[in-house]
Formats: C-alpha cells, structure tokens, sequence
C-alpha cells in the first residue's frame, strides 16, 4: 500500500469526469487501499479516485467516529438511484481544497447502487453524514468541488486563499 499525493484546487483533473471501471480487479482493490492509506493519512473521511490523479469513478470512505473500530467502505461506478426532496445543509471540507469549509445544501436521503471492493452489486440507502459525504464524493466523479456549489465570489475566494497558502508552504 502506499499514501499518494492529494491533487489541489486549482489542478485541472480536479475537473475532469471519471470513466466507470469494467470489472474490478486485483489492480482496481490496491488501488483502493492506497486511496484508503491516502484518506487516513490526510485525514479525511472520504477521497475520490480523480482527487489521488485517476479518473475512474472509485470511492473510499470511512465514518467511524474517534475510538469506534475502522469502518471502510468501497464504491465503485456508484449511481443515485433516488434522492430526497427534503434537503438538509452541511458544513462540508475537502482535501483537494484544505482549509476552506462552507455550508451546502444537499438532498437529506438518498438511494445508491454500486459495486462493492468484492465486485458484488449493492444497494442501500443513505442519511445524515453517509448521505452528505456520498454525494460530495459523486460530485468529485463528475469534476464538480463543493465550492462550485457556493457563490462566484466565495469560489473565487476559496481558489485565492488555497493558492496563497501553497506559496507560503
Ligand atoms: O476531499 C474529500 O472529498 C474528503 C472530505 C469529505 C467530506 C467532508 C465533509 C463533508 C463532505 C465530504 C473530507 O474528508 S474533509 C476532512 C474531514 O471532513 C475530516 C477530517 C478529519 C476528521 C473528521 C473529518
Ligand atoms: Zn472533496
């Protein structure tokens, strides 16, 4: 397993649309430990496959709260099958956009379909910070950040401080 570098706004395959995976192989899950490895190292609790460069729609997540036992989790080619009319905010974070945090409103339930890191279809409903943290991720899939769904200004904003932060680094 190994920790790969974390692409930041404003790199352009941040914004690139990610290809579904044909079957997942032994070369899709190492891929997904190195996500995993990735994500706990930042730490986060989520990371898309296009924010380590890949674009192939592939997520890792863990929701485990501090003290509880690891809980990772694998999508793979996920799809929303059905989403709420009941929308809930957040104050969501990204690891391709550190530092910056700002509210989104985002359907409160939804219903999803994908491949597991087994290769088995699933589907299972979503809620609270599952249901927050899915659609954030989904969002990486189609080039589209949590930011793009602020204002032009706070977008603009975010982009500036992120910059300015990495001259500085
Ligand atoms: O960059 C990402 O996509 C990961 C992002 C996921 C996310 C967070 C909050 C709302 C929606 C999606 C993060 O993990 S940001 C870091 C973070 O939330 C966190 C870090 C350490 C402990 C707890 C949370
Ligand atoms: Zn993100």
């Amino acid at each position: 397993m190994a920790i790969r570098e974390i692409l930041v706004v404003p790199h352009p395959v941040l914004k690139q649309v990610s290809e579904p995976v044909s079957e997942v192989t032994d070369e899709t899950r190492a891929l997904m430990d190195d996500m995993l490895e990735t994500m706990y190292a930042a730490p986060g609790i989520g990371l898309a496959a296009i924010q380590v460069g890949v674009p192939k729609r592939i997520i890792v997540m863990d929701l485990a709260r501090e003290g509880e036992e690891p809980q990772p989790r694998y999508f793979v080619n996920p799809e929303i099958l059905w989403a709420s009319e009941e929308t809930a905010p957040y104050e969501e974070g990204c690891l391709s956009i550190p530092d910056i945090y700002d509210e989104v409103e985002r359907p409160a339930q939804v219903k999803l379909r994908y491949v597991n890191y087994q290769g088995e279809q699933v589907e299972e409903d979503a809620e609270g910070l599952f249901a927050v943290c899915i659609q954030h991720e989904m969002d990486h899939l189609e080039g589209v950040l949590f930011i793009d769904h602020l204002s032009r200004l706070k977008r603009e904003q975010a982009i500036k401080k992120v910059k300015k932060q990495a001259k500085a680094a």
